[in-house]
């Protein structure tokens, strides 16, 4: 048996080159892992924990750098939050309403789920001036999509470009409640809503065009929040003036971050790997569908429930994956998974379609053009269309120079392609990966077989 030869190049910059070396017997994808936590829980049960009454005890937390972003930001604001470990975080809140005035600007880092979901909460706090911003991707990143439904709810906010680029500042203001109709599914844009109105006197309601994931819904219910949900109109309102009571939370491992493994697994030949613990919410298992309509052999085991959230293991075996067209309302449900399924595509027979998903062009990077770039730097046949991308699979990947474009997914994306590719393939800025994914490269020495 052999494995691939991974290296780990520190640049002068403390940026990292990960070069991956594919035997040229080959290798295979074997083991039974475990993901880390899931990213999006992990920042929900930081910030709800620290509005809530009393203390929240967080286990299976994500020690990625965007939770750590969160945890650091309410940590200003007031929550006293113990050292961030998986096995056990405190979480002492302060109670809604009542964050303190920081005497300097708050930084989410790379983090837009920190941005927008607290946007929600800092509005709702009268009298009190904040300040926000990221790093060079978040600050380019669109802000009007949460920053418009708050000014309608009267919020004070400015920023670069007509209030639409961080760095932002808001005065907090007694907001009023609205229904807003929001023009995207997305689940950051209904979570800073759904947080705004939780300190807002009164009933608010987000209706989005498609489900996106519903994780704020299960988990502010299960601090004590009042929330009605309309699933045939994709509505949640919720009552203002509200109570949180801490609670525990245990957070399931993330799909996201399995959905690399589950690519690994299906295309590598050889493979069967078990990825335990993983997060099933039904809002977040599009992925799965897609893996499926593309002929891939993947079944759940010991499917269960933790602290609201299906969770089950995952057991991959390879497979010869065939094209599918991925579009409409399934897109929210596998947004951030669309790099490494552009990477199965482009194993996979035939021509794969992507489209309605013009949001990949506003995350972390445009992950439209990225991903066709660096593929096809490998060999692959990627079109970019103007919402997706269009893959003709079947050519053999050969190993080269790529980029991440500092894109966590995209790093993850371009290891899991070398590992089927031939040669060398050298992922300058890898260092990413550690946004979402700390271990990363530590997961994918052992799975090589
Ligand atoms: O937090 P951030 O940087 O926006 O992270 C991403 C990611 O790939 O990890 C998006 F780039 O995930 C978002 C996701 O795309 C996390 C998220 C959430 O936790 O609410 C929701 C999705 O974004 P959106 O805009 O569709 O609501």
């Amino acid at each position: 048996m052999s494995a691939a030869v991974l290296i780990l190049e520190t640049q002068e910059n403390a940026s990292h080159n990960l070069i991956i070396q594919r035997p040229p017997a080959g290798l295979s994808i074997q083991g039974r892992i475990k993901v880390p936590g899931d990213k999006s829980i992990s920042h929900r049960a930081l910030m709800l924990g620290a509005i809530a009454e009393c203390e929240t005890q967080i286990q299976g937390l994500l020690l990625g750098e965007d939770p750590r972003s969160t945890a650091n930001c309410f940590r200003v604001l007031g929550a006293e939050i113990s050292e961030l470990n998986t096995e056990f975080v405190r979480v002492k809140g302060i109670g809604l309403g009542n964050f303190q005035e920081p005497f300097d600007v708050l930084n989410v880092g790379n983090s837009g789920t920190t941005i927008r979901l607290m946007l929600g909460l800092l509005a709702s706090h009268p009298g009190r001036f904040f300040t926000v911003t990221g790093d060079d991707s978040l600050r380019s990143r669109p802000m009007s999509r949460v920053v418009k439904p708050l000014q309608q709810m009267a919020a004070e906010i400015w920023g670069r470009k007509g209030n639409s680029l961080a760095p932002l500042a808001i005065q907090g203001q007694a907001l009023k409640p609205i229904h807003y109709h929001s023009p995207i599914a997305s689940a950051q844009v209904k979570s800073c809503i759904l947080l705004a109105g939780l300190n807002t006197e009164g009933q608010t309601t987000f209706t989005e065009p498609a489900l996106s994931r519903d994780h704020s819904e299960r988990m502010l219910r299960a601090f004590g929040a009042e929330l009605s949900i309309d699933p045939e109109t994709n509505s949640v309102t919720v009552t203002g003036n509200a109570k949180l009571y801490g609670q525990k939370v245990i957070v399931p491992g993330d799909i996201s971050s399995a959905a690399f493994w589950l690519v690994a697994g299906a295309i590598v030949p050889g493979s069967d790997l078990v990825v335990e613990n993983v997060g099933v919410n039904p809002t977040r298992t599009g992925v799965l569908e897609a893996l499926s309509m593309m002929g891939a052999d993947i079944e759940l085991e010991n499917q269960r429930e933790v602290t609201g959230e299906p969770v089950a293991d995952l057991r991959v075996c390879s497979s010869q994956l065939k094209s599918c067209t991925i579009a409409g309302d399934i897109i929210p449900r596998l947004i951030d998974e669309i790099p490494i399924l552009a990477v199965a595509a482009a194993f996979a027979q035939g021509t794969t379609i992507i489209r309605d998903a013009a949001e990949l062009r506003v995350k972390e990077s445009d992950r439209i053009t990225v991903m066709a770039q660096q593929l096809n730097q490998m060999g692959a046949k990627v079109t970019q269309l103007p919402d997706g991308m269009e893959i003709t699979g079947g050519t053999p990947l050969m190993g080269a120079e790529v980029d991440s474009y500092t894109d966590h997914r995209i790093a993850m994306s371009l290891a899991i392609a070398a590992l089927n590719a031939s040669g060398t393939t050298t992922i300058h800025r890898a260092e990413a990966a550690a946004i979402s994914y700390p271990n990363f490269t530590k997961t994918l020495v052992e799975v090589c077989r």
